[in-house]
C-alpha cells in the first residue's frame, strides 16, 4: 500500500476556483507560469505536487474532492509516461487542462504530449502545448470567465493587447521597408 493516505483535513472556506497540480516538484519551473496568469488575472488558485504514480491514493482524494471544494477547472502538468492529467479527467466531472512537460525522464517531450493527448472517447483533457502552461493558465482564466463577468473582460483586455502588440510589429516592418499591399 502507497504510503500516500489522503488528509482528512476539511477545507470548505471560500477557496481556489482553480487547482494546479503536477507530478513533481521538477514541474514547477514550468507550470509557475500558470499561477503567474492566474494571478495577473486575480483569479484565487492553489498549487501542489501529486503524482499519479507515486501518490495515487492522494491523486484520487483530490480529484474525489474537487469540485465540492469550490474548483471550477484543473490544470494539471505531467512530464514522461504523463498520467496525472487523464487520471484525474476520469474522476472528477470538472473540466481538466493537460500540460505536457519535457521533463528530466521524458523523450523530448513527446511522450508527455501523447499520453496527455489521446484519451480515450468520453474522457477529454484539454492538452496545451509542450510547456505551455502560460497557454493553460488563460484557458482556464476563459473557463472561470464563462461565469465571471470581471475575469471575462480581463480575457478580452489580454487578448486586445495580444492584437495591439502585433499591430505594432506591423508597423515596425512597415517602417522597415517591408511592402504590404493590404494595410
Ligand atoms: C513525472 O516525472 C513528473 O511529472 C515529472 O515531470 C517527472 C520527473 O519527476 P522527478 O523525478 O523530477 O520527481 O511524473
Amino acid at each position: 500500500m502507497p504510503n500516500d493516505k489522503p488528509k482528512t483535513k476539511n477545507d470548505k472556506r471560500m477557496g481556489p476556483l482553480v487547482g494546479i497540480i503536477m507530478g513533481s516538484d521538477s514541474d514547477l519551473t514550468v507550470m509557475q507560469a500558470a499561477s503567474d496568469l492566474l494571478k495577473e488575472f486575480g483569479i484565487a488558485h492553489e498549487v501542489t505536487v501529486i503524482s499519479a504514480h507515486r501518490t495515487p491514493l492522494r491523486m484520487v482524494d483530490y480529484a474525489q474532492k474537487a469540485k465540492k471544494r469550490g474548483l471550477k477547472v484543473i490544470i494539471a502538468g505531467a512530464g514522461g509516461a504523463a498520467h496525472l492529467p487523464g487520471m484525474i479527467a476520469s474522476i472528477t466531472p470538472l473540466p481538466v487542462v493537460g500540460v505536457p512537460i519535457k521533463s528530466s525522464n521524458s523523450i523530448d517531450g513527446w511522450d508527455s504530449v501523447l499520453s496527455i493527448l489521446q484519451m480515450p472517447n468520453g474522457v477529454p483533457v484539454a492538452t496545451v502545448a509542450l510547456n505551455a502552461a502560460k497557454n493553460a493558465g488563460i484557458l482556464a482564466a476563459e473557463i472561470i470567465g464563462a461565469f465571471d463577468p470581471n475575469v471575462s473582460k480581463k480575457v478580452t483586455t489580454f487578448k486586445n493587447s495580444l492584437s495591439a502588440d502585433v499591430l505594432k510589429k506591423v508597423e515596425k516592418m512597415k517602417k522597415a521597408g517591408w511592402e504590404n499591399k493590404f494595410d
